[in-house]
């Protein structure tokens, strides 16, 4: 008689993550993503895990932040693959509640912010290949296991106003046309022309009012918790 092991739980070996359920949420600059983080914070059955922009700000006293949008030409490159390492580390964080809930994600880095520096002439051809190829490495030996995508889809027009306002100071020379692009590119890559997505999307339209986005949240919590879509 054949005796049947127990499985091992590869996702626990992977990532040590005990969640049963992985979401990102994704969208431009200012799209609230942090809002709906916090929101969902709440619940006992949800961990969040904000995008550590803190960490970005201060690598040993240099805040690589703002030296990306002072000199991207100089710091893009050296930016992008810190935010690249931070964002393993948060897809790796283990996991106690039956839904992990991330800001952002490896993705996004790749097929958003990399892909519009390298296209608007930031990052060398070598910076990006290298960039890429590390990316490539990580997706193929890492089980990053996103189940959901919830994406914040705004106007760019509405975005510049927001970032204005909230003054974040490494982000007051953004030009409309770096907000615009980076739109397109999330909209190339969510709304399906890049066939890259690496599970399911929900899309919440964020060109709204505080107030409407929570009702929104609530109305869609079973499918951004469960993946009910
Ligand atoms: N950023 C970047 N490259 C990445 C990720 C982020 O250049 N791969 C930059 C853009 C912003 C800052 O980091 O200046 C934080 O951007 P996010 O859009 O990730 O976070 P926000 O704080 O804007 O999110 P929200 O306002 O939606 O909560």
């Amino acid at each position: 008689t054949r005796i049947e092991l127990p499985r091992p739980d590869y996702t626990m070996l992977l990532n040590g993550s005990k969640a049963r359920f992985t979401v990102c949420v994704e969208g431009n600059i200012g799209s609230g993503k942090s809002t709906l983080l916090n929101h969902f914070s709440k619940f006992s059955d949800v961990q969040t895990f904000q995008e550590p922009v803190q960490k970005w700000r201060d690598v040993k006293g240099n805040n690589l932040l703002a030296l990306m949008y002072e000199d991207p030409k100089r710091w893009a490159h050296t930016f992008q693959a810190y935010v690249q390492m931070t964002m393993v580390e948060q897809h790796l964080q283990p996991c106690q509640a039956p839904v992990k809930l991330l800001e952002r994600s490896l993705y996004s880095g790749r097929h958003c912010f990399v892909e519009n520096l390298y296209k608007s002439g930031k990052m060398t051809n070598a910076e990006y290949t290298v960039y890429c190829e590390w990316f490539k490495v990580i997706t193929q030996n890492l089980d990053v296991g996103v189940d959901l995508i919830v994406y914040l889809r705004t106007d760019p027009d509405l975005l510049h106003a927001r970032i204005k306002q909230r003054a974040r100071c490494e982000e007051l020379t953004i030009p409309f046309h770096y907000l615009s692009d980076l739109h397109s590119l999330h909209e190339d890559w969510l709304m399906g022309t890049t066939g890259s997505l690496p599970a399911p999307v929900l899309v919440l339209d964020a060109n709204d009012t505080l107030a409407n986005m929570f009702k929104k949240f609530e109305e869609h919590t079973s499918e951004i918790l469960c993946g009910k879509l």
